[in-house]
């Protein structure tokens, strides 16, 4: 392929490095990146959200072992709206490779599609698009496991009786849809459970709050709410605690960024599934790195990595407290 045989040019004497960005300069517009090894562009979900900014450090550190350069860029909301134009951007500049963890499983389809037709394969990395074959690699949780093991986790708190809500991000992000897919086919296994609403927060803690509250007014009795992220998961303890609640309605959240940990601490939150973001991150940049050598055959088309469970009880276990987000990216 197009990319294999650029990999191996990068890889050239210092000498073929140069023609080779002379002609780059001559064909790409002027910011390319050319000369050197090919810069690898990472881009987030959101960029102000802890799971990404880990996965960023485990990207950087692999790309710095590796001798790549690595960009980090993304939107400051989680969507297309805000991911596509910096998709745009990053299109005119030519990078080696992608890796993407696009916010809607259609929307991103054609601007992803702009790449390959460019010559950059693409790896997704968290969440997907529904037409993997722009895809050299899929990289991702087991988000109906994790969704499965929230469910047990609630119903193991509700003595396996009663009512539960989920309060999840908005339909169409792959991984979400799965843990709610998940959680549903999980609590649907207890005759005697319900979910008795599922509401849509927008990726924002605060209508994560506001609606958790509403939840716990509309069902007086409510066992537990699904948090299905970082921000859903953080707005729902806090509505919890702002009801006083805490200890009569359980709180299962997704992910472990500091918010969260805290609450996990503090008993509000019961159960943490947690992702290994950083794992996803080096393992992009060495499918990415292995497709511009030449070994594109070696890159697995789907990685799907395990969660980890973190209870109030095991949240000071350092073998559990090491899989904790980070908060600042690496340079
Ligand atoms: O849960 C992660 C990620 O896996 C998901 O795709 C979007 O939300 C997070 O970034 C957490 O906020």
């Amino acid at each position: 392929m197009f990319w294999q045989k650029r990999a191996t040019r990068n890889r050239a004497t210092s000498l073929a490095r140069a023609i080779l960005a002379a002609a780059a300069i001559a064909t790409a517009p002027a910011a390319a990146w050319a000369a050197g090894p090919a810069t690898l562009a990472l881009v987030p979900g959101i960029t102000t959200d802890a799971f990404y900014i880990t996965m960023q450090r485990g990207a950087a550190a692999e790309a710095k072992k590796l001798g790549y350069p690595l960009i980090w860029q993304g939107g400051a909301s989680f969507s297309p709206e805000t991911q596509i134009p910096v998709l745009q951007a990053l299109l005119a500049k030519h990078p080696g490779a992608l890796m993407i963890a696009p916010t809607d499983t259609t929307a991103l389809i054609n601007p992803i599609r702009q790449f390959v037709q460019a010559h950059i394969p693409v790896i997704a990395v968290d969440t997907t698009i529904t037409d993997a074959s722009l895809l050299q690699s899929q990289i991702t949780s087991n988000n109906i496991q994790g969704g499965e093991a929230a469910a047990n986790a609630i119903a193991a708190f509700a003595h396996q009786t009663g009512e539960v809500a989920v309060i999840n991000v908005k339909p169409g992000i792959s991984t979400t849809d799965e843990r709610q897919k998940g959680f549903l086919a999980a609590i649907a296994k207890y005759p005697n459970m319900k979910v008795a609403a599922i509401e849509y927060d927008d990726d924002s803690p605060t209508n994560a709050f506001t609606e958790a509250q509403l939840l716990l007014l509309k069902y007086p009795k409510l066992k537990g709410i699904f948090g299905t992220n970082v921000f859903s998961a953080e707005g729902v303890g806090k509505a919890v605690v702002a009801a006083g609640k805490k200890g009569s309605v359980d709180v299962v959240g997704y992910d472990a960024e500091p918010d969260e940990v805290t609450l996990l601490k503090q008993g509000v939150i019961t159960t943490l599934i947690i992702q290994q973001p950083a794992k996803e991150g080096s393992l992009a940049v060495q499918y990415a790195v292995d497709i511009l050598s030449g070994r594109a055959s070696a890159v697995p088309k789907t990685m799907q990595l395990d969660n980890v469970v973190a209870t109030t009880a095991t949240a000071d276990d350092p073998k559990v407290a090491q899989y904790f987000y980070q908060t600042q990216t690496l340079p």
